[in-house]
């Protein structure tokens, strides 16, 4: 059996609903495969949210570290490749401002996702959800929570695999926050999440024959 730990976020910038939020609710305690899903909604928090990070993998030490978050705009499923060791931008939800700040002090510049990213977009593309890369997380709390991740799997001494994955809006928050943005219903992003969890438990399984 593996595990598997599923990250969200809370909402944030004075948006009501975080879809990431609801995924994580609906998928939690699902076995995909013989593949164990835990999740957890993080503070969108510069300190809390890296440490509640931290804390469930304390907790669950588990084998793949799939975190998600919002990235209101975008039309499609994004896989991030990298993270970098920064934290610059908007308020969190506690007030605090980061400016060109490193998230570890003397840290690695950057860590490469070591999720599967291209078999997340052709299987999500199998299903007709669009899908492509990212080449950037930004420099916000997501990009932040995915540091932390690699950062912390690079120091365990068995494998766990890690990275991030940013969604669209679902069509409950462009309604709610009036915005004109690209969604997708919540089924939908569920159901993409769910497709990323499968090629993850398939890799795990193949894994294990091998
Ligand atoms: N998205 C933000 C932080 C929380 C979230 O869901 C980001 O892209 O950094």
């Amino acid at each position: 059996m593996s595990t598997c730990l599923v990250t969200g976020f809370e909402p944030f910038l004075g948006l009501e609903i975080n879809p990431t939020e609801m995924v994580c609710k609906e998928i939690d305690g699902i076995y995909v495969g013989d593949m164990y899903v835990h999740t957890k909604v993080l503070p969108v928090d510069f300190q809390k949210g890296p440490e509640a990070l931290l804390e469930a993998v304390d907790e669950l030490q588990p084998d793949v570290i799939l975190a998600l978050g919002l990235a209101a705009g975008r039309t499609a499923i994004t896989p991030e490749r990298i993270a970098i060791n920064v934290c610059d931008g908007e308020p969190d939800n506690e007030g605090v401002i980061k400016r060109d700040d490193p998230i570890v002090l003397g840290g690695p510049a950057a860590y490469f996702s070591t999720l599967p990213n291209r078999a997340f977009v052709e299987a999500l593309h199998a299903k007709s959800y669009p899908a492509n890369i990212s080449n950037t997380a930004g420099t916000y709390l997501c990009n932040a929570v995915m540091y932390t991740a690699l950062h912390e799997a690079n120091r365990k001494a068995r494998p766990v695999q890690a990275g991030f994955v940013h969604i669209p809006a679902s069509h409950e928050l462009v309604i709610q926050s009036g915005k004109k943005m690209s969604s997708w219903s919540q089924q939908d992003l569920t159901a993409a999440v769910r497709c990323l969890l499968e090629v993850i438990g398939e890799e795990h399984q193949s894994d294990k024959l091998s």
